[in-house]
């Protein structure tokens, strides 16, 4: 059986969400999410690093990679358009978009401001992360203008990873200039798949972090 280690307010609940969409059999393993100013890859799971995913032998982070993993063994074409489809190209870019480009200025905010808890002292820094952030969901948001989805008229599993990096997003309160997420938001956190994701891994959002871009 599939084994998550995973802890509440991290990516984990993009895979928890994920299974629970797909109804798999899987053990929770919920660990303390460990202070990381330190040190880094320290957290009490196999890899060092949440979420971590065990498949039999396979041991492996990185929440896209296991995305991929489980739709590619798991799925049953379910989450994904097929290889070699049209949009398939575009759910892969949206895939990834969501974990690097997007979530990679969203890291430095996070970083100074909540682990670090001196962005006082690197203004620049978090204000240049910022404009960042809004640049990059603002290419979302254009993509969105007139879709329920990310890709083609359906909700995929792309949506999944854009989803954790937009409630981190909102929290940081970098999306006042996109008026087509706050919607779109809504509407994937609405599956009833998220709300079983949410009963196992709550997702408040973590203290001192908000702010206005
Ligand atoms: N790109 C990785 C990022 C993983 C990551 O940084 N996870 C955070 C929690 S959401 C973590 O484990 N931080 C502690 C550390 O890096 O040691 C993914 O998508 O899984």
């Amino acid at each position: 059986m599939l084994k998550l280690y995973a802890a509440p307010r991290t990516r984990a609940v993009r895979i928890v969400w994920l299974l629970e969409e797909l109804g798999l059999p899987y053990q929770l393993e919920v660990v303390d999410f460990l202070p990381t100013t330190s040190s880094f890859f320290i957290q009490n799971t196999p890899t060092g690093k949440l979420p971590t995913l065990e498949d039999g032998a396979a041991v492996i982070c990185e929440s896209g990679a296991m995305v991929e993993h489980i739709l590619e063994r798991y799925g049953n074409g379910r989450l994904a358009p097929p290889d070699g489809s049209p949009d398939r190209p575009y759910y892969l870019q949206w895939l990834h978009y969501a974990e690097s480009t997007a979530f990679a200025p969203l890291g430095v905010v996070i970083w100074l401001t909540v682990y670090r808890q001196d962005a006082a002292d690197h203004p620049a820094l978090v204000e240049d992360a910022r404009q960042r952030a809004a640049t990059a969901f603002s290419f979302v948001n254009d993509a969105l203008e007139g879709r329920a989805y990310l890709v083609g008229d359906a909700f995929t599993a792309a949506d999944i990873m854009m989803g954790f990096t937009l409630l981190a997003a909102r929290t940081l309160g970098v999306l006042d200039a996109c008026p087509a997420l706050p919607a779109y938001l809504e509407r994937i956190c609405a599956r009833p798949a998220f709300g079983r994701a949410l009963e196992k891994l709550p997702m408040d959002p973590p203290t001192g972090a908000t702010g206005s871009s």
